[in-house]
């Protein structure tokens, strides 16, 4: 290294050398943005994703399944808070990110837009919709920012259990009466195509791939993750015997991986955009919460008042 080395230039040495940059740490304002974009996006997905099975709780059909339901949607609670924690260590607060979700500025995963109308559908969002979060997340713990990638470690441990909770809860479906297997064929019929579409754009259109996988954001692209996602989901619809409902979807000796149809983009930019079948719901519903709330969080900062006049008067 000389001396006419730049800042940027150290950075990415740092990145290319698979140092992870802390909160303290120099860092490209553009660098900075994208995280606070991600990460940011990212926790809105794990508070807004509790609506579609929070549904369910009070209708789970059993005692136990209520508990599973339970500790899963009161998990996801918990993702978001350490994510939460993790963009503001990048310099923006709680409330502006709140503000940024309410307001319609700031994204959620497309997926959180659909909605839960059997109890097949809490199966679904387990086996698919959490293996495709498994599967864009493990690369996330190894994010070149460290306060992202050390949250990230112990989201994917939970949310694997989701995900087997998600299989074995179909497993039992398909097992059962002939209109339970075909509610959990419906359920799936329904969710297939949505959680294709949850890796985002095909790479020729990610806005963002590029640049993020330079800096060790993202460590692969949308479209990779996306093939692994297929690839896994293709035996395990088998061994479950339900159908997965492309007519495209074959296995290419060639490629070594399956192929499989084209995505509607039409659908999932119109979610995105706003325009999916319950973003309207979905964002209410949090703004509601969050008024509702609201006594909570003066009350705690009440407390936390009182607490430092008292420091302050035993220091006098
Ligand atoms: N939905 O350039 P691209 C969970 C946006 S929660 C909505 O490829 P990037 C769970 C994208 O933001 C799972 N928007 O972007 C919880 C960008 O728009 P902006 C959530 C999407 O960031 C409860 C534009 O499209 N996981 O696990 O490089 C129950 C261009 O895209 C989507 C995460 O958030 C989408 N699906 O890549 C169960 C993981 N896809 O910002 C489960 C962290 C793309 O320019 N995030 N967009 O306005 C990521 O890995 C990346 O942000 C993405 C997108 C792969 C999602």
């Amino acid at each position: 290294m000389t001396d006419s080395t730049t800042l940027p230039e150290i950075f990415q040495g740092r990145i290319d050398s698979e140092e992870k940059i802390e909160p303290r740490d120099w860092m490209p304002d553009a660098y900075r943005k994208t995280l606070i974009r991600q990460i940011s996006q990212h926790a809105h997905s794990e508070i807004v994703g509790q609506l579609p099975e929070g549904n369910w709780i009070t209708r789970a059909p059993s005692l136990r399944r209520k508990a599973i339901l339970l500790a899963k949607v009161q998990d996801e609670a918990g993702h978001g808070l350490y994510l939460y924690s993790a963009a503001e260590t990048l310099g923006i607060s709680r409330e502006q990110m709140l503000e940024q979700l309410h307001s319609g500025k700031a994204k959620y995963s497309s997926i959180f837009n659909y909605p839960t109308l059997t109890w097949a559908d809490i199966g679904a969002i387990g086996w698919l919709v959490d293996s495709a979060a498994i599967i864009n997340q493990i690369p996330l713990c190894r994010c070149s920012y460290g306060p992202y990638a050390r949250a990230m470690v112990r989201i994917c441990k939970e949310e694997s259990f989701h995900q087997r909770q998600g299989y074995e809860l179909l497993m039992t479906l398909c097992q059962g009466s002939e209109e339970q297997k075909a509610m959990a064929q419906d359920a799936i019929n329904r969710w297939w195509w949505p959680s294709v579409m949850m890796f985002g754009p095909g790479d020729a259109n990610s806005t963002h791939s590029a640049q993020s996988m330079q800096w060790k954001i993202k460590r692969n692209s949308n479209d990779e993750l996306r093939q692994k996602f297929v690839d896994q989901a293709v035996p395990q619809a088998e061994y479950l015997g339900l159908t997965l409902p492309d007519p495209d979807l074959k296995w290419n000796e060639a490629r070594g991986h399956y192929d499989f149809g084209e995505i509607d983009w039409d659908e999932f930019y119109q979610v995105v955009g706003g325009n999916g079948p319950c973003n309207h719901e979905r964002i209410s519903a949090r703004i509601k919460a969050h008024e509702d709330g609201a006594w909570v969080r003066e009350a705690a900062l009440a407390y936390a008042d009182k607490q430092r006049q008292r420091a302050r008067k035993a220091a006098a």
